[in-house]
């Protein structure tokens, strides 16, 4: 049986290929949790590394000791990085049967499957255009099937300040887009240095929606919808989860053995050869 949902949220779902959930979780049952346990990760490593900074709240933790440990060491933010997706309240949150009741409303008659390698939390550091994700589709950089959702949650208020994520209404539309690499010249890797064909020109069609969203909302984005870091201006990171789940029952998915791209230690261009874009977008910033 299909899981109803209100049909004005499968609609604008369809119709502009995201769509805003205010207080999907449960800010203390869901939410708190994960935060508390980033609280307590951040404040090991503080102690680790002699970082005299306050962890006494979440907030704290993300907004001042995190920012003091990377100013000593950028390095020691990669381990929080990879610590904190390991906090087993977060992958409750990634599993809840709610997130699977969720995505076969929205494209009934599914089989969702949770993309392995595509849950974590961002930690978008102000400035930091290394690891900002420009315009882009989850497919490629995800793959498992074309049908998919990314599910984006914020562990703190997001401000206009912290660079909302941006979202090109409707362009789900364009379907797969093929793709090219480029480092960016930052040294850009993976996922992170895909590029769209012809982006300027594609997203010159489409309105620009950056939702504000707190902690407990949920943005959900289809596979193809194209969808930006916006650039962090204020003076601590901005936190948030996103996890991916796919269709198991979608044919592609079926064709390619629902294998993953960057995450799973694969290459896209193997998988889905007619992704790889012939020439550059010389134009794309
Ligand atoms: O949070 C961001 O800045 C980018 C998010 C994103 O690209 C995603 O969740 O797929
Ligand atoms: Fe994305």
């Amino acid at each position: 049986m299909t899981p109803s949902i209100a049909s004005d949220v499968q609609d604008r779902f369809g119709v502009d290929g995201y769509v805003v959930l205010p207080g999907f979780y449960d800010l203390a049952a869901d939410v708190a949790p994960i935060q508390e346990g980033i609280r307590r990760i951040v404040a090991f490593l503080c102690e680790k590394y002699g970082v005299d900074a306050p962890t006494g709240s979440a907030v704290e933790a993300m907004t001042l000791a995190y920012p003091a440990l990377i100013a000593r060491n950028r390095a020691w933010g990669g381990e929080v990085y990879d610590a904190i997706k390991q906090i087993p309240a977060f992958l409750r949150l990634v599993s809840r049967e709610q997130n699977d009741d969720l995505f076969r409303a929205l494209r009934p008659g599914s089989l969702p499957g949770i993309a392995a390698g595509g849950y974590g939390i961002r930690i978008d550091n102000p400035g930091e255009e290394k690891f900002r994700a420009h315009w882009h589709q989850e497919f490629p950089s995800q793959l498992r099937s074309s049908d998919g959702i990314v599910f984006w949650s914020p562990l703190l208020p997001v401000t206009e300040e912290m660079g909302p994520v941006q979202i090109a209404a409707g362009s789900q539309a364009e379907g797969p887009i093929p793709v090219y690499r480029d480092g960016k010249g930052v040294g850009a890797t993976g996922a992170y240095a895909l590029h769209l064909d012809q982006s300027e020109e594609r997203l010159a069609r489409y309105d620009r929606a950056a939702p504000l969203t707190k902690p407990g909302d949920l943005i959900l984005m289809d596979f193809m919808t194209l969808h930006q870091s916006g650039h962090n201006r204020e003076c601590f990171p901005r936190w948030s989860i996103q996890f991916r789940l796919f269709n198991f029952a979608d044919p592609m998915g079926v064709r390619i053995g629902w294998r993953g791209s960057f995450a799973a230690g694969e290459d896209f261009g193997e998988i889905v050869p007619e992704l790889i874009a012939a020439t550059p977008d010389q134009g794309l910033k």
